[in-house]
């Protein structure tokens, strides 16, 4: 039986895009994409597990933490209810929740047909660590200065008090921006002790002039894990390994969150 024309102008078609697509993604997983709100959204593998029996990642990131603009498609009031701290079109969405966020995925997938959700802590520290090169902040060259990342203080390109638009400072090696600084990051994770024995820093809430590091301990499922640091904290709180939590209907003006999509086979 013989094709249709409608079947020999797909095939030519896919093959076309196959042939225009970059590097090593195909036409139906490109390297990068840019979605119908303007996310644009960068390809990341791990072709070996990052820790042993751990399967392989393979998964698209935003390039920047999501936008007031772009989260107010979903969800407009949230425009009057934008932070001083984070006013314009161009700056993270902040005040918004674990289960905001979580909202805001599941709308998105649907608009886009692709399946979205919040990047897991492994996904998020991959991506922010440049995966194998294993930067100790998710900055350009993996160092943390005011010139690379927005955190408390200012100098250099850092003239921000309160968060900046995204993508205003340099990306790191993927292409990533803000992963350190800027503003907290929720992650689709519980909080695990166990998960990765390290201590979570919180802010003090009594004292916010005072960047004092807070030890949390038998933390459970009842909070969601925050990655990345802010504009409101110091130095040692923007490395890829800090972790912070807070229960997840929670908001804070310091706090926003990127998307991710998981790629469901493997690409090696
Ligand atoms: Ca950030």
């Amino acid at each position: 039986m013989g094709r249709s024309s409608f079947e020999r102008a797909a095939g030519v078609w896919l093959a076309l895009a196959t042939a225009l697509s970059a590097g090593c993604g195909t036409a139906d997983k490109p390297e990068r994409f840019t979605n119908s709100v303007g996310m644009v959204m960068v390809r990341i593998h791990a072709p070996a597990a990052p820790r042993p029996g751990e399967p392989a990642l393979d998964y698209y990131l935003s390039t920047t933490e999501v936008t007031n603009e772009q989260y107010e498609r979903f969800k407009g009031k949230h425009r009057e209810q934008r932070a001083p701290s984070s006013a314009g079109d161009t700056h993270p969405a902040t005040m918004v929740s674990h289960n905001e966020a979580r909202d805001f995925v599941t709308w998105l997938s649907a608009r886009e047909g692709r399946p979205y959700q919040l990047p897991s802590e492994r996904e998020w520290q991959w991506a922010a660590q440049a995966g194998a090169r294993r930067l100790q902040h998710a900055t350009s060259d993996g160092s943390i200065a005011h010139d690379l990342a927005n955190y408390a203080g200012t100098g250099g390109r850092d003239r921000y008090e309160d968060a900046a638009p995204v993508g205003s400072f340099p990306p790191n090696p993927l292409g990533l921006f803000d992963m350190s600084g800027n503003v907290w990051e929720w992650c689709d994770d519980w909080y695990y002790e166990e998960a990765v024995p390290q201590r979570v820093w919180m802010r003090s809430e009594l004292l916010p002039s005072l960047d004092i590091p807070f030890f949390w301990y038998g933390l459970r499922r009842k909070w969601r894990v925050l990655r990345g640091g802010s504009f409101r904290h110091a130095e040692p709180l923007q490395r890829v390994d800090v972790r912070n939590a807070y229960t997840p209907g929670r908001q804070s003006p310091s706090w926003g969150f990127r998307v991710a999509v998981r790629v469901s086979d493997r690409a090696d």
